[in-house]
């Protein structure tokens, strides 16, 4: 039988003498952006990706990871750039007709998204594991890129709100977030195991990257599963967390409406306060560079960069940006 370095050295790939291992953790939009850039600079052996799966939820019978999605798909080059989730240039005439038979449709899925989570469904009930699936999905959309779900567990973020506790796509979709957030809670975490491709990163990696995704949404699912706030905490590489706020707003979402509810400052600096003892360097970007010094005495080194990443080059030049500030530098 394998043992259980060999079964995680059989996801995770090997990497050359000069090249690090990086493992990035991503949400959403922003996550999946600086994602296409790191894989343009680093080989498939040298980068996995592991991605939050909080803010899966079963709809019209069939199992949904957002978040999977949006990484597969930008990296599939096939997303919605417009909307940030779903295919580019997918119709709805599948859920027109659910409609039509009734069904609540207030989260819409278009009829090339239906086959993915078709598939993924089917292949979930058949007994493989949301890892498996995943790499099969990404696999047949050309990508050769590990990405895996943080977990193979059942974990759900429940938002609680001043107008009362829902799911975290109903707070999100269904109520466009406006409801006031009065705390989160990761249900189902305490007893959800790491992935595998999280935990061979978290023991293995020369460079975790946190992706600009939504603090509280996107990476305190992962770091809620059992042993990884440790496993981040004693991390023997360099840990690096790029912003999601910049200039005192979020680049996309409700991740600067969701510090100021819950009380946190609302800038890059109330950011990287919540990654105390989690981060070595932190990136944020040049138009919050007055406020470096104050990181800097969190314990953690700032960086300035451009951050907001609007054409490809911007997403490879911050990728070559924060390998270059890990210590690391591919020579082209
Ligand atoms: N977001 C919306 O605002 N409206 C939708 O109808 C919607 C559908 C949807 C379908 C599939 C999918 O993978 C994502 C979808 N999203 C939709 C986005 C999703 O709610 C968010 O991207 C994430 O969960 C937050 O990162």
């Amino acid at each position: 039988m394998p043992s259980l370095i060999e079964k995680l050295e059989g996801l995770t790939g090997g990497s050359g003498l000069n090249i690090p291992r990086v493992l990035a953790l991503a949400g959403g939009v922003g996550g999946a952006k600086l994602v296409f850039g790191l894989t343009k600079i680093l080989e498939p052996g040298s980068l996995d990706v592991v991605v939050n799966t909080g803010d899966d939820e079963e709809f019209y019978g069939l199992h949904v990871s957002p978040d999977l999605d949006t990484v597969m798909y930008t990296l599939g080059g096939i997303s919605n750039t417009g909307t940030g989730w779903g295919i580019e240039g997918d119709s709805f005439s599948t859920l027109e007709r659910l409609q039509n038979f009734g069904a609540d449709s207030w989260f819409k899925l278009g009829d090339l998204d239906f086959a993915t989570h078709i598939r993924r469904t089917q292949l979930l009930r058949g007994g493989e594991t949301l890892t498996k699936v995943t790499r099969l999905l990404s696999s047949a959309l050309g990508i050769e890129h590990i990405i895996a779900p943080m977990t193979d567990g059942r974990v759900r973020t429940v938002v609680t709100t001043e107008v009362g506790e829902m799911s975290f796509q109903e707070y999100f979709v269904r109520n466009r977030c406006e409801p006031v957030v009065k705390s989160l809670r990761f249900e189902g975490s305490s007893c959800a195991e790491p992935s595998s491709t999280l935990e061979a990163g978290l023991n293995k990696a020369d460079v975790m990257v946190f992706c600009p995704s939504n603090p509280f949404l996107s990476v305190e699912p992962i770091l809620s599963l059992p042993g990884v706030r440790e496993g981040v905490k004693g991390f023997g590489g360099t840990r690096i967390v790029v912003s999601p706020i910049v200039g005192g707003k979020a680049i996309k979402g409700p991740a600067a409406k969701m510090l100021a509810e819950l009380r946190h400052d609302v800038s890059a600096l109330g950011v990287a306060q919540m990654y105390v003892g989690l981060c070595d360097v932190f990136v944020l970007d040049n138009q919050d560079r007055d406020l470096a010094q104050e990181i800097n005495k969190l314990g953690m080194r700032a960086t300035v960069a451009d951050t907001v990443m609007r054409t490809d080059k911007d997403k490879i030049d911050l990728a070559k940006e924060i390998l270059k500030t890990s210590g690391w530098e591919l020579t082209e």
